[in-house]
C-alpha cells in the first residue's frame, strides 16, 4: 500500500474530488498554503493499493492543470519605498505536487 499526498490548486479541487470518487478512490482533503505564495491550496491524502497508484496518479494528471499565477509586490511598511522596487512577479504553478509514500501497517478500527 502507499500512501499518495497530492498538493493541487484549489481551483482543481473539486473537479479530482468528483473524479476520485466516481472512480471509488478514497481519499481526505487537507487545506493547506503555499510556502512561497502563501496563497491557498488543497492537499489530498490517498491511501492505495499498489497497483492502483498509477491509475490513481493518471486521474490527477487529468484534471490538474499548470497555471500562471501573478504574486502581488511586497508594500513598503517602513517608508523606505526607494530602497527597494517590488514588481509584481508571474509564476507557474504546476497542475500538481505529488509524493509518494510506502505505508508500513494500515488500519481502520
Ligand atoms: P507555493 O510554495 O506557494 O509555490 C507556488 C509556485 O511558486 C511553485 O509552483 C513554483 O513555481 C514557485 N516557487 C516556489 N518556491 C519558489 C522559489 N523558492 N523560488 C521561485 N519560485 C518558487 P509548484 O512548484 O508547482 O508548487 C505548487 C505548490 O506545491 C507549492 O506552493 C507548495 O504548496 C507545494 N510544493 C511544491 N514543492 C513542494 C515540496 N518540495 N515540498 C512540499 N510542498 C511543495
Amino acid at each position: 500500500m502507499k500512501m499518495i499526498m497530492a498538493v493541487v490548486q484549489d481551483k482543481d479541487s473539486n473537479r479530482l474530488s468528483q473524479a476520485l470518487i466516481k472512480e471509488n478512490i478514497r481519499a481526505t482533503k487537507l487545506a493547506s498554503t503555499g510556502g512561497f505564495l502563501k496563497a491557498g491550496n488543497t492537499t489530498f491524502m490517498i491511501g492505495i493499493e499498489d497497483d492502483r497508484v498509477e491509475p490513481v496518479l493518471d486521474l490527477i494528471r487529468e484534471n490538474c492543470k499548470a497555471r500562471q499565477q501573478v504574486m502581488a509586490p511586497i508594500s513598503s511598511m517602513g517608508g523606505h519605498a526607494d530602497s527597494y522596487v517590488s514588481y509584481p512577479v508571474e509564476v507557474q504553478v504546476g497542475g500538481a505536487t505529488v509524493f509518494i509514500l510506502p505505508i508500513d501497517r494500515f488500519e481502520q478500527f
